[in-house]
């Protein structure tokens, strides 16, 4: 592999660690915990790792040899930046319990283990990936470990290799399924522990213990310092507005560290959407609202931050789309049937008067992505749908409308981009490099402890790394139980942006400042050398929830 300057002198970087974790450890065990919801339910489901203490790794002057201990790693979901350095943490976290203990990788997700695709990682190997971006390692999957049979024949596997403990690293469900896994396990004496590691770039798998999932600092990173070149671009240029729509599935916690981080004229955050019942034509309206306001002062140009989730926030458009996929689940036959340039009517004519009336508004592009482009399960694809150009075709529309009726006179031209592929791979910024082989190392020491069903728990992290504590949650305390395919399932619960949260506080209190001047802040690039103040920065979101 040709490698830049860049991820050579980054392969030197030691990254930094809770001071705790330098030595040897011993667990300190806090209270019994209990789920945050739904005890009963939860506690009968998971007999054997329900109830378990907070655990906190502390300096100990015991030496610690435990004996070899192999250990499993599968990398789950979408690519987030620091995947790697978790691994080199729990690499370098088991050889120092014991140096002849051995990891093996699971090739392509958790695919690899249920069909027995593995690579052993040795220490050439992790360093190679160490401070990387990426899950190239050993490719990452979206299969869903969930039956007795995967659980099974992954065990066929584990014993083979005599691999003591699977080290999951993953997002709220793949988490949540490492928890069920670990229970199975546990019932049936396999003799194999399990943990969890918090990733997503999302940044929607956090709560009381875990502050943030790894991966949403360094993606953030990258869409804003994007987001701060376009700003400078259309301040320059004066002649655009521009709609970026942000990855980040449901929650718009990327959309909010990003406005957070650069201030953009507008920024749509879904959990107000929902919280407010807002039509798609009330987003348009405000939108539009904005532009003119900048128009009367002469400024025909802004920048729009659109979170990917919107559109199933917007509550009539929930209720659209689920009419949608019963009545092309039922019908998809005939709808194919159709001559192409006759499907929007057909679509107009069968779905509700309310529903039709909303699918008649709808730009032509949008309405044919809500009926073709669907999953395996028949469900839109919402994340295909390109709401950066819905929104800035509707909001054309209607300032189109102002201007005939004469409340209008500006210019309006837009521009339109999504960003989310390109932040999920990027070099970890330090924060994440650090955090990333913390929870790593946290991982290997749950391990050494014996523990199962425990998610790796690194906090405090808007301090200096060595005051930051390592220790491990466990995972039935996150849970409450959920409808998901009609079924009452015990799952983590995902985080919201938080209406009430200091983040969308500063946000609210701040943005109607930043849709009528121009007060963009330009971040730059990551910076990974050079002034802590610079380099080593936390999120936004982070620093705010901390009261910093
Ligand atoms: P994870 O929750 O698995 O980390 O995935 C995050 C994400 O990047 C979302 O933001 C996005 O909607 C989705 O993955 C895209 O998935 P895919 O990589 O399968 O296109």
């Amino acid at each position: 592999m040709t490698k830049s300057a860049l991820q050579v002198a980054r392969a030197a970087y030691k990254p930094k660690m809770p001071k705790a974790l330098y030595g040897s450890v011993k667990v300190e065990e806090g209270a019994a915990t209990q789920s945050i919801a739904d005890q009963e339910e939860v506690k009968k489901l998971f007999p054997n790792t329900y109830g378990m203490p907070i655990l906190k790794f502390v300096e100990s002057s015991e030496k610690v040899n435990l004996p070899v201990m192999n250990v499993g790693v599968i990398l789950s979901g979408g690519q987030a930046p620091g995947g790697h350095n978790v691994i080199a943490g729990i690499f370098d976290g088991i050889k120092s319990l014991n140096k002849d203990s051995k990891i093996y990788g699971f090739l392509m997700g958790p695919g690899g283990l249920i069909d027995h695709k593995y690579q052993e990682l040795t220490s050439d190997i992790i360093d190679e990936y160490r401070n990387t971006g990426g899950f190239d390692i050993i490719g990452s999957g979206r299969t869903k470990l969930e039956t007795k049979e995967q659980f099974d024949k992954g065990l066929e596997i584990l014993k083979k290799l005599d691999i003591k403990a699977l080290v999951i690293i993953g997002g709220d469900d793949s988490n949540t399924n490492a928890c069920v896994l670990a229970e199975y396990y546990k019932a049936i004496n396999a003799g194999v522990q399990v943990i969890g590691c918090p990733k997503t770039i999302d940044g929607d798998l956090k709560n009381e213990m875990i502050e943030t999932s790894f991966g949403f600092d360094t993606a953030c990173k990258v869409y804003s310092e994007v987001i701060g070149n376009i700003e400078r671009d259309c301040n320059s240029a004066r002649k655009y507005w521009h709609f970026i729509k942000l990855m980040g599935r449901s929650a718009s916690h990327i959309a909010l560290e990003c406005a957070l981080q650069t201030q953009p004229n507008f920024c749509i955050i879904s959990e107000e959407v929902e919280a407010k019942n807002q039509s798609l034509d009330d987003i348009v309206t405000e939108i539009a609202t904005a532009v003119a306001n900048r128009a009367a002062n002469g400024n025909n140009f802004g920048t729009v931050l659109i979170p990917e989730g919107l559109i199933e926030f917007i509550p009539a458009m929930k209720i659209l789309i689920s009419e949608l996929n019963d009545f092309l689940a039922h019908h998809q036959d005939e709808f194919n049937a159709v001559a192409k340039d006759e499907k929007r009517q057909y679509i107009i004519r069968n779905l509700s008067e309310k529903n039709a009336a909303i699918y008649e508004s709808l730009p032509e592009g949008v309405a044919r992505q809500l009926t073709l482009d669907r999953d395996p399960h028949g469900n839109v694809q919402v994340s295909l749908i390109e709401t950066e150009k819905l929104l800035a075709e509707m909001v054309g529309n209607k300032l189109a409308e102002w201007k005939k009726a004469g409340k209008y006179s500006g210019k309006f031209a837009s521009q339109v981009h999504f960003f989310g592929y390109e932040g999920r791979c990027a070099a970890p910024s330090n924060y994440d490099a650090d955090y990333c082989y913390s929870l790593g190392y946290t991982a290997a020491a749950l391990i050494g402890s014996g523990k199962t069903g425990y998610m790796s728990s690194v906090r405090n992290t808007t301090a200096p790394a060595d005051q930051w504590i390592a220790g491990g949650v466990p995972v039935t305390m996150m849970m409450n139980m959920e409808r998901r395919h009609g079924e009452m399932k015990p799952v983590i619960q995902k985080a919201l942006v938080k209406l009430d949260g200091a983040p969308f506080k500063f946000f609210a209190a701040n943005r109607e400042k930043w849709a009528v001047g121009t007060e963009y802040v330009y971040p730059g690039p990551i910076q990974y050398f050079g002034p802590s103040e610079v380099s080593d920065q936390p999120t936004v979101t982070l620093k705010l929830e901390q009261g910093k």
